[in-house]
C-alpha cells in the first residue's frame, strides 16, 4: 500500500487525528492507498511554520530563490518515471498522456516562474520637475495554492511556482483523488534547499482542509482550480476577509468550425479537444458547432475517427483513452448522457461502459460519446459534464453561432476553425471567453493570461498575470 503524509515545516508527518483516507487507482477501482485526513488542527500548524518561514524566504536575493525552484524542477526530471506512474495511476490517465504532458509541464512551470522573477520589475512614473513615484510589488505572505484532479500535478505547480518565485510561502492542497504527485514532490523539497517551512501540503478533503485554508486569518492569497460551485463557496468565505483570490473554475467550450475551414485538420484536432484526458479538461471543446454545409461530412469523419480511439489500461503504450477519475465522477457524467437522452438527443456513438479486460474489470470507464439532434441551450448544451461527452449542432450564420456559444453561464476557452482570418479575427472578439484558438487548440504560451470569464473564474493565472497576482503594488511618491 502507498500510504502518504502530510509535508509540513520541512518534515514528512501524519495527520494529528491519525486518520486517513483510501486512495483509489480509478483504472482498477481498488485501494492502493491512504493519505491523510488532515483537519483544521493541521492546517493551524502548517500556516504557522509558513508564516515564521515567510521572514526568511522572503528576504532571500531573488536569484537564490529561483536557484531552488530550477533545482526542483531537475529533481522532477531525474525523477520522472517514479511521477509518471504515479500520476497514471492516481488519475486514471494513460501513461503515455502523464509522460508527455503532465510531468514535463511540472517541471516547465518552475523553470517559467524561477526565470521570469529574475526578469520582473515594477514601474515608475515622473510628474515633470514636481516628483518621482515608483511601484514596489512586494510579496504577501502566506499563500493557500488549492488544486483539482483534472491535471494533478501541472496544476499543482502552475500556482506554487509562481507563489514561491514572487517571495510568499505556501501551504497548499492537492485534490484528495489525486494527492501522489504533490507528495513526491514535497519529498524533494528539502534536497532542492527550500527553508523549511516556506513549502507546505496538508492532504485531505476540501471542506475540511481547504476550507480551513482559506478562512485561516494568517492566509493573504488564496489561489483556487476546481469546480464552479466550489468556486462560489470559497468566494463567500474569502470575499468579507478582503483576501486576494483568483478562481479558475469550470468551462462549457465551444468548438466552432466554419464551411471554409481546413476540415481534416479540425476534425483531427477536434477528437483530441474533445477527449484528450478522458474529456476531463477544463478546456475541452465540449460543444462543437458545424457550419450546415460541412455537418454531415464532419460529423461521419469525426465519429469514424472516434470508433477507433483506444480505450483501455493506462499502463498499456496504445491506449488514448483511461480510466475517469472516481466511481462518483463516472456516474456523474452517465447521468448527463441519460438526460441528454431525456432532452431529444440522438447518441451517434458511444455512451456505454466499455469491456477493459484484465486487471482493470472494475476500472471507471467510459466510451467517448458523440451526441447530435439537441437543443443549443438545452441542459446539455449549457451544464458542464467534464467527460468523454461532445455534442455537435449545425448552425448557418455568424450570428447564430456566436449566440450559441456566448449562450452558457461559463466563459473560458474557444476554438474557432475557418480560413478566412477576417472573419476569425472578429469572431475571436465577440466571443465572450478568456482564450480563443483559432484553427489550433491547446497551443499554450505560459507568458499568456490565463482563464476565463462570467462563471469560469475570477483572475487570470500565467506569466506576469500570476507574478502580480502573488504580490502587493505600494507606490512611493517622492517630491524633488
Ligand atoms: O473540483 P472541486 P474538481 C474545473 C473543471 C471541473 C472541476 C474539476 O472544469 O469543474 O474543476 O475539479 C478542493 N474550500 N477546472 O472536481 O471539487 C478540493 O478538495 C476549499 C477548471 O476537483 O472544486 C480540490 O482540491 N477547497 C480549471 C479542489 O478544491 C475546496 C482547470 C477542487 O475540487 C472546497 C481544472 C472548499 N469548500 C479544473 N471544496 C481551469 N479553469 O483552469 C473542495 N475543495
Amino acid at each position: 500500500m502507498k500510504n502518504i503524509k502530510n509535508f509540513i515545516d520541512g518534515k514528512l508527518v501524519d495527520p494529528i487525528s491519525k486518520q486517513y483516507i483510501e486512495n483509489i487507482e480509478p483504472a482498477t477501482g481498488k485501494v492502493y492507498g491512504n493519505l491523510p485526513d488532515s483537519k483544521k488542527e493541521d492546517v493551524g500548524v502548517a500556516v504557522d511554520a509558513a508564516k515564521a518561514a515567510f521572514s526568511v524566504w522572503s528576504k532571500w536575493p531573488v536569484q537564490k530563490r529561483s536557484d531552488v525552484l530550477m533545482k526542483w524542477a531537475d529533481l522532477i526530471d531525474a525523477n520522472k518515471a517514479e511521477f509518471i506512474e504515479a500520476e497514471s495511476r492516481d488519475n486514471g490517465k494513460p501513461m503515455k498522456l502523464a509522460a508527455h504532458v503532465d510531468i514535463p509541464r511540472a517541471s516547465a512551470n518552475l523553470r517559467f516562474f524561477a526565470t521570469a522573477i529574475i526578469h520582473y520589475a515594477s514601474e515608475s512614473h515622473k510628474m515633470d520637475d514636481v516628483a518621482i513615484n515608483y511601484t514596489l510589488r512586494a510579496p504577501i505572505g502566506v499563500a493557500a495554492c488549492i488544486s483539482p484532479w483534472n491535471l494533478p500535478l501541472y496544476l499543482f505547480t502552475w500556482k506554487i511556482a509562481p507563489a514561491l518565485a514572487a517571495g510568499n510561502t505556501v501551504v497548499a492542497k492537492p485534490s484528495e483523488l489525486t494527492p501522489m504527485t504533490a507528495f513526491l514532490l514535497s519529498k524533494l523539497a528539502n534536497e532542492a534547499g527550500l527553508p523549511s517551512g516556506t513549502f507546505n501540503i496538508v492532504h485531505g478533503y476540501g471542506h475540511h482542509v481547504g476550507q480551513a485554508m482559506t478562512e485561516h486569518p494568517d492566509v493573504g492569497v488564496v489561489s483556487f482550480t476546481g469546480g464552479t460551485e466550489t468556486g462560489k463557496k470559497i468566494a463567500s468565505t474569502i470575499a468579507p476577509m478582503f483576501k486576494k483570490y483568483s478562481l479558475e473554475l469550470g468551462g462549457k467550450n465551444p468548438n466552432i468550425i466554419f464551411s471554409d475551414a481546413d476540415l481534416e485538420d479540425a476534425v483531427k484536432t477536434s477528437v483530441h479537444s474533445s477527449f484528450a484526458n478522458q474529456g476531463q479538461i477544463c478546456l475541452c471543446g465540449s460543444r462543437i458547432f458545424v457550419q450546415s454545409e460541412v455537418y454531415d461530412q464532419f460529423v461521419e469523419q469525426f465519429v469514424s475517427r472516434v470508433r477507433r480511439l483506444q480505450i483501455g489500461d493506462p499502463e498499456d503504450d496504445a491506449t488514448q483513452v483511461g480510466a475517469l477519475v472516481s466511481k462518483a465522477h463516472l456516474e456523474k457524467v452517465e447521468g448527463y448522457i441519460q438526460l441528454a437522452k431525456e432532452e431529444g438527443g440522438t447518441i451517434l456513438f458511444g455512451g456505454q461502459r466499455p469491456i477493459v479486460a484484465g486487471r482493470c474489470a472494475d476500472g471507471y470507464f467510459l466510451t467517448p460519446t458523440v451526441i447530435v439532434d439537441l437543443d443549443p441551450y438545452c441542459r446539455t448544451n449549457t451544464e458542464e459534464i467534464f467527460g468523454p461527452v461532445v455534442t455537435i449542432t449545425p448552425f448557418e450564420t455568424e450570428e447564430e453561432v456566436l449566440a450559441y456559444a456566448n449562450g452558457t453561464p461559463y466563459g473560458l476557452s474557444a476554438t474557432v476553425w475557418t480560413d478566412n482570418l477576417k472573419r476569425g479575427h472578429r469572431v475571436a472578439e465577440f466571443l465572450k471567453m478568456g482564450i480563443v484558438w483559432l484553427n489550433c487548440w491547446l497551443v499554450r504560451d505560459l507568458r499568456t493570461p490565463f482563464g476565463g470569464m462570467k462563471q469560469s473564474g475570477v483572475g487570470r493565472e500565467g506569466g506576469l498575470e500570476a507574478l502580480r497576482f502573488f504580490t502587493e503594488p505600494k507606490n512611493v511618491c517622492v517630491k524633488y
